[in-house]
C-alpha cells in the first residue's frame, strides 16, 4: 500500500472540527527566561560544531507565515490555522545537517522531544511557529516558540522548544516512546505503536 492521499484543509479520518483553540501537553507550563533561553542545533552537524541562539538572534531570524491545519491525536482538528515564526527549513541551511543525517529529534523544556524524518521536518511548511494569526504564543501554547508540522498529528510539535538534534539513525521521541505512532501520519490514522508496520520506527 501506498502513501494515503492528504486533503489540506479537510478531516482526517476519525478527527472532528473544533472550536476555540484547547491547551493540550504533559506537565506544567514553564516560564521563559529571556536570558537564560537558547535554541540549539546540534548531534550530527556537516561541520560538527554545536549551533545555537539566544532570544534575540532567534527572534531575528527571517520572519514567515504558513498556513495548515492541525490534528491532535485526540480526534479534534482546526483548519487552516495561521502560523508565523521561522521555518524549520531555515536551520537546514544555517547549521546544515551531515549527509548521513535520516532524522532528527526535536527537544524542548523539561525533556519533551518529538522524533521526525528529516523529510517532514524540512517540509515546506514546518515552521517554529512564534505567532497564531500575527498574535505572539501565549505561554500555554508554547511561547516563545514551537514546532508546527501540519502534515503530521500534532504531538510531532513540541511546544516550549530548545532545541533540534540530528540523528543518523531513529530513535523514538517522548509519545513515541508511549504508545504513539512513531511517525502520525493523521491521513493514514497512525495514532499508535500496535499499528507500526515492519520499517516504520526503531523497536519498542
Ligand atoms: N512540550 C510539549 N509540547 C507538546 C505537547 C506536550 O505534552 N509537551 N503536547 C502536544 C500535543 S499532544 C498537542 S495536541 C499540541 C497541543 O497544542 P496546544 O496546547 O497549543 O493546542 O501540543 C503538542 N506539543
Ligand atoms: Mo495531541
Amino acid at each position: 500500500m501506498g502513501q494515503p492521499e492528504r486533503h489540506e484543509g479537510e478531516l482526517p479520518p476519525g478527527q472532528r472540527l473544533q472550536r476555540g483553540w484547547p491547551v493540550t501537553h504533559y506537565g506544567p507550563v514553564p516560564r521563559f527566561k529571556s536570558d537564560r533561553w537558547e535554541f540549539q542545533v546540534f548531534g550530527a552537524t556537516a561541520d560538527g560544531e554545536k549551533h545555537a541562539w539566544n532570544h534575540e538572534e532567534f527572534s531575528a531570524l527571517p520572519y514567515s507565515t504558513i498556513v495548515g491545519d492541525f490534528h491532535c491525536v485526540t480526534k479534534f482538528s482546526m483548519l487552516r490555522v495561521e502560523w508565523g515564526g521561522v521555518a524549520a527549513s531555515a536551520f537546514l541551511e544555517l547549521a546544515p545537517p551531515a549527509p548521513e543525517v535520516t532524522h532528527v529529534m526535536v527537544w524542548a523544556e523539561y525533556g519533551f522531544s518529538s522524533n521526525l524524518r528529516l523529510a517532514d521536518f524540512a517540509d515546506d511548511k514546518s515552521i517554529f511557529a512564534t505567532h497564531r494569526g500575527g498574535e505572539p504564543l501565549t505561554a500555554e501554547h508554547g511561547f516563545p516558540a514551537r514546532l508546527i508540522v501540519p502534515q503530521l498529528y500534532a504531538w510531532k510539535g513540541p511546544k516550549w522548544v530548545r532545541g533540534v538534534e540530528y540523528m543518523t539513525a531513529d530513535r523514538r521521541g517522548f509519545w513515541e516512546e508511549r504508545g504513539y505512532h512513531n511517525i502520525g501520519d493523521p491521513w493514514g490514522e497512525q495514532r499508535y505503536s500496535y499499528q507500526e508496520l515492519p520499517g516504520d520506527g526503531p523497536e519498542l
